[in-house]
């Protein structure tokens, strides 16, 4: 093993709980639902069945409607996270399972990892009947985003700017800003034990984060209730969710199911995330279903529905990713925002800095299309940055410097991926 591989699988191993990877030992304790499927991603590398177990945990914490929790708390103990189990009282909401859980989501990219997970030993999988046990419940997980979240457009809302995955994103400006509202009571931020207030959001987030979560708990969680003040289609969240519509045809085919009504899925999909498409701005954008408003800002998530095939702007994202709002290959990874935005901060969480899991979505993304030479760069470039620094949350993405936690999951999974890739026969 090299030094990059034995230190990602050291991190995976101390994160590694009965059955699941907590994210960061100390800044999130438990399990979350898209960090789950990236680990898995990594975990495929030291043991498949480590991460089937990953996956399979994260399907049986799924709600009677079909929904995958965000968070799951399995101690049944807050353990220094905030909102935690005495926060959400899930098992007091009907519908939700026997462990606690937080009660909103989080993208879609469980499909995904569940087939590149069987890919990595189908023997395995097979032998443990895998792929059997997670098809129904990725089936139902889908169905959830197609008839709970699905609106007039044909797109998934999300409710919540924790259910982007991307929280304070600059998509969420506008209406965070116009909302009056704000949680009444104390704001617990125990986060900021583990990461500088500098790089986290802010106070005055947390306290819309707040209500808004608490309004849906309070509402059971119930997806109908049309006067919610936060309703966005997000680029990313829809585009994972057309990808992992594909992988689930792959899967039904393996299963033994029909494959064609998920590739017609993942077209009308792709089809409906068009609305997404700015002119303006040149990038796929989040829509505030409320207003109907297109958010005119260049972010992360609007580069990752390079993931689809046949994308009519392709050529558009390409020259974006690569020029001075992005600068690929010139600063560390892809920056969450464009470079050049008077909203840009290199250091504030979803607002600048460069994340690992969207910079291997767009390396994944590269290496599809034949880009392999920047793809390459990227999953260096990435690498490198999660060797040097005990494999940050985050990096600032002029300097390299880490931001947010150490010893993160996600990173040490998916460098760990990208660095079984370099260099393979493609
Ligand atoms: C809220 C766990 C999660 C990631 C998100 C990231 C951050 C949580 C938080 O950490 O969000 O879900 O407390 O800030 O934004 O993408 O899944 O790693």
């Amino acid at each position: 093993m090299n030094a990059l591989a034995s230190a990602a699988a050291g991190i995976l191993l101390s994160n590694w709980r009965r059955g699941y990877t907590v994210p960061a030992g100390g800044l999130y304790p438990h399990q979350w639902s898209w960090d789950s499927a990236f680990i898995a991603i990594g975990l495929r590398h030291l043991s498949p069945r480590r991460a089937q177990q990953e996956l399979d945990t994260i399907l049986s914490s799924q709600w009677s409607d079909g929904r995958l929790p965000q968070i799951v708390f399995h101690s049944g103990h807050d353990d220094g996270y905030s909102p935690g189990v005495s926060f959400w009282h899930s098992s007091r909401i009907p519908g939700s399972p026997p462990v606690e859980t937080s009660g909103l989501i989080q993208p879609p990219n469980h499909a995904l990892a569940a087939l590149m997970v069987h890919e990595a030993d189908p023997a395995e999988s097979e032998r443990r009947r895998f792929l059997e046990r997670a098809y129904p419940r990725l089936v139902r997980w889908h169905e959830y985003l197609r008839d709970r979240r699905g609106g007039t457009s044909g797109l998934a809302r999300v409710v919540h700017p924790w259910e982007s995955g991307m929280d304070n994103s600059p998509y969420w400006d506008a209406c965070l800003k116009g909302m009056t509202q704000t949680y009444a009571d104390d704001i617990p931020r125990p986060d900021l034990l583990h990461a500088d207030a500098g790089h986290r959001p802010s106070n005055g987030e947390y306290g819309k984060y707040l209500y808004l979560a608490a309004r849906y708990r309070d509402h059971d969680c119930d997806d109908a209730d049309a006067g919610f003040p936060f309703q966005f289609e997000d680029p990313a969240f829809n585009a994972l969710w057309a990808r992992s519509e594909l992988s689930l045809a792959a899967i039904a085919a393996i299963v033994g199911a029909d494959p064609e009504p998920h590739r017609a899925e993942a077209r009308r999909i792709a089809r409906q995330l068009e609305r997404l498409w700015s002119p303006e701005v040149g990038c796929y954008v989040a829509r505030d279903v409320r207003s109907g408003d297109l958010q005119p800002y260049r972010t992360v998530a609007g580069l990752v529905p390079l993931l689809l095939p046949e994308l009519p702007h392709t050529a558009e994202l390409l020259e974006l990713l690569r020029g001075p709002h992005f600068r690929l290959g010139e600063v560390a990874m892809v920056p969450s925002h464009d470079l050049t935005a008077p909203t840009f901060d290199s250091a504030r969480y979803w607002r600048g800095p460069s994340w690992f899991n969207t910079a291997w979505l767009i390396a994944e993304a590269l290496y599809e299309r034949g880009f392999t030479d920047e793809a390459e760069l990227l999953s260096r470039n990435m690498d490198d940055g999660a060797l040097e620094h005990d494999f940050p949350e985050y990096l600032d993405p002029y300097s390299s410097d880490p931001r947010g936690t150490r010893r993160f999951s996600w990173t040490a999974a998916l460098a760990l991926d990208l660095s079984q890739k370099i260099g393979a026969p493609r």
